[in-house]
């Protein structure tokens, strides 16, 4: 590890406010090299967190974080914000089990003022709380730190125009890196990136003030009332012009890695009496690290790699989402009505692979995970068959669309729900572990849960098949080196698979937790002398009820195991019927899956290990279990 001494000489986050523009340029490098250092490590958001520690510095140093309020957007950028605010000695913990977040929150530090890991919340939040700092008769400043990624979202334009609306002092940086996790798309960047040099502002004034002198008689009145509007004049021409209509202040553009003008800037914001305002600050992603500047998107998050060769360690088996990505492209080829639609994840949900075949059939629509649906809708209402590669816990974000657009409309819409299920280091914010809940309440839909990623490419060519609202749900990382059946096949609605014959114990596993039970099936037959049945339903909705029904008639020894939450999940869909149709006397039910908590970060390992959901664990769990009811 590198020295770093200005760092660690650092009590408390006030003491970089006497620190000479030299120091702070000194900083920044020490900075960058515990945040590569850590990173490679334990993995993380790299790029983004590099390209902000100049602005990192700069509000820290003009603002005071003990009484201003300072909300990150996303969050995934933290880290010198981390490690300047008393958690310089944790950060070797960064994202591990038991460790600090790799997002702020507010029960981890007095300085993180906003919980977060969900896009584009930042201004809606510092709007409350701009409210509430009035209604207290308070003076502090509330400042939202927003990406331009984070900025296409609904959400962020919502805060904007109710901010503009309000009139309340709130200061929001922009910080323009033109990333998303990929390049950032939409109008709104393309506006943001507008780079108008000083010359031609000025050119173009001394052409229209030209123009307008020649105008006969009024002409000299007019010409002088545009000259003293020099300053809208350029916001005119630039992105100030957008948010100036909304009534925010617009302060920029500014170089976000040159700390003095940072500083400059974010203290002209801070002067700003009456109203939002706006600074608009540009930075690179990946700053100060080569391979992340050249490839932000790869660095975007990594896994743990080595600095000096930049090597990501190389995953054992296809994942689930590139095994996904190739069947959507092989799909798409016989199919020309597949559209594959993504919200700013092209490379996390594998839909890059389709985007470079069939380019006029994909859309990244930006990070809209509610306009993504409904646009979906939109396109399946006029014949064709959207594929809407979605994270579950992005898709809660998507409740309303899923009901009201899709399956009230009964839509051809397929949802591909990636990351379901324990994730791993992203931690609270990120477990995929609602979206059974969420989604097998809605009306019409269906969903599978394919228990590896062979059964994943008969699942979404199914899904594309079947022609109603359907979902398939499936684990972040590898498969699990299973063979890949040829061909591809439609899955019979509602049918499910015993996959291991047995008797006196009956295993229910949905999804990914199926290969695990049969990890655990010999460990139970050797502690009793019970090979158990196992039974993947593959279908969470419509339940293959007709099965069910037969083995809760013939098992009196029920286990249901999920990786989601229990509240509402799997075993929950199976037990109401079971209670309906009066199946469940005399029966011993065990349910293994999570519980009404929000689950930390970890490994995905450690994780199944805490909430016993690996194979041994649910040997462990069954064999108690059996024994404990055998006795009585
Ligand atoms: C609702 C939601 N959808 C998707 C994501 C995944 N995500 C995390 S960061 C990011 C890009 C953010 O871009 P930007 O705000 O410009 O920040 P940058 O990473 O460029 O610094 C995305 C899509 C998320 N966190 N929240």
């Amino acid at each position: 590890m590198q020295p770093t001494p200005l760092l660690d000489s650092i009590q408390h986050p006030s003491d970089l406010k006497s620190f000479a523009e030299s120091d702070l340029c000194q900083l920044a490098n020490e900075l960058r090299e515990r945040i590569v250092d850590v990173v490679s490590q334990n993995g993380g958001h790299l790029a983004p967190s590099l390209g902000v520690v100049e602005l990192t510095l700069g509000l820290l140093s003009v603002f005071d974080v003990e009484r201003d309020r300072l909300i990150w957007d996303v969050g995934h950028q933290c880290y010198a914000y981390k490690l300047l605010t008393g958690r310089r000695d944790r950060f070797a913990t960064l994202r591990t089990l038991g460790g600090i977040s790799g997002f702020p929150r507010r029960d981890e530090s007095p300085y993180d003022h906003f919980g977060v890991g969900h896009s584009s919340t930042s201004i809606s939040a510092g709007l409350g709380m701009a409210m509430a700092r009035d209604l207290d008769g308070e003076d502090y400043h509330i400042i939202a730190v927003i990406g331009d990624g984070a900025l296409t979202a609904g959400e962020a334009f919502e805060g904007l125009n109710l901010a503009g609306h309000m009139g309340r002092r709130l200061i929001v940086v922009l910080n323009d890196n033109e990333m998303s996790i990929s390049p950032n798309v939409g109008a709104l960047s393309l506006i943001l990136s507008r780079t108008l040099s000083r010359q031609w502002v000025r050119q173009k004034r001394r052409d229209i003030l030209r123009f307008l002198r020649s105008i006969p008689h009024i002409g000299e009145n007019l010409a002088l009332y545009a000259e003293r509007g020099e300053g809208s004049f350029k916001s005119f021409f630039t992105p100030g012009m957008l948010f100036e209509a909304l009534h925010f202040t617009y302060i920029g553009p500014v170089d976000g890695h040159d700390i003095g003008a940072v500083q400059k800037h974010l203290q002209m914001a801070a002067r700003v009496e009456d109203g939002p305002v706006l600074l608009h600050v540009r930075t690179i992603k990946g700053k100060g690290y080569p391979p992340a500047e050249q490839n932000p998107t790869k660095y975007h998050g990594v896994a743990s790699f080595l600095p000096e060769t930049h090597a990501v360690a190389k995953k054992h088996f296809p994942s689930f989402t590139q095994v996904f990505g190739e069947t959507l492209v092989a799909l798409g080829a016989d199919d020309p009505k597949i559209i594959a639609i993504t919200a700013a994840m092209p490379e996390g949900t594998g839909t890059n692979l389709f985007r470079e075949q069939f380019p006029d059939r994909f859309v990244d629509c930006g990070i809209c995970e509610q306009h993504a649906v409904t646009f979906a809708a939109g396109l399946a209402t006029q014949g064709y068959h959207p594929v809407v590669a979605i994270y579950s816990t992005f898709l809660q974000r998507s409740y309303d669309q899923v009901i009201h657009d899709v399956c009230l409309q009964n839509l051809p819409v397929t949802f591909c729900i990636d990351r379901a299920g324990l994730v791993g280091e992203d931690g609270a914010t990120h477990h995929g572990i609602f979206d059974i809940a969420y989604m097998r309440s809605i009306p019409g839909m269906h969903i599978v849960a394919p228990r590896d990623e062979d059964m994943l490419r008969h699942a979404v060519k199914t899904a594309i098949a079947l022609s109603l609202p359907c979902a398939v749900r499936y684990p972040r990382g590898p498969g699990f080196g299973v063979p890949m059946t040829q061909p591809l096949r439609v899955l019979p609605v509602g049918i499910g698979e015993t996959v291991q014959e047995g008797s006196t114990i009956a295993i229910f596993a949905c999804g990914n937790r199926v290969h695990p039970v049969l990890e655990a099936s010999p460990l139970i037959a050797e502690a009793l002398g019970i090979t158990p049945l196992v039974f993947d339903p593959i279908w969470l909705k419509p339940l293959p009820l007709a099965q069910i029904r037969d083995l809760f008639e013939r098992y009196s020894f029920v286990v249901l195991v999920e990786d989601g939450v229990l509240a509402g999940g799997f075993s929950s869909s199976v037990l109401e019927q079971m209670v309906d149709q009066d199946l469940v006397e005399g029966h011993h039910i065990l349910r293994i899956g999570i519980p009404d908590t929000f689950v930390e970060h970890g490994t995905q390992l450690e994780l199944r290990e805490r909430y016993g959901l690996r194979g041994y664990l649910i040997a462990k769990r069954i064999i108690e279990f059996y024994k404990k009811h055998q006795e009585h």
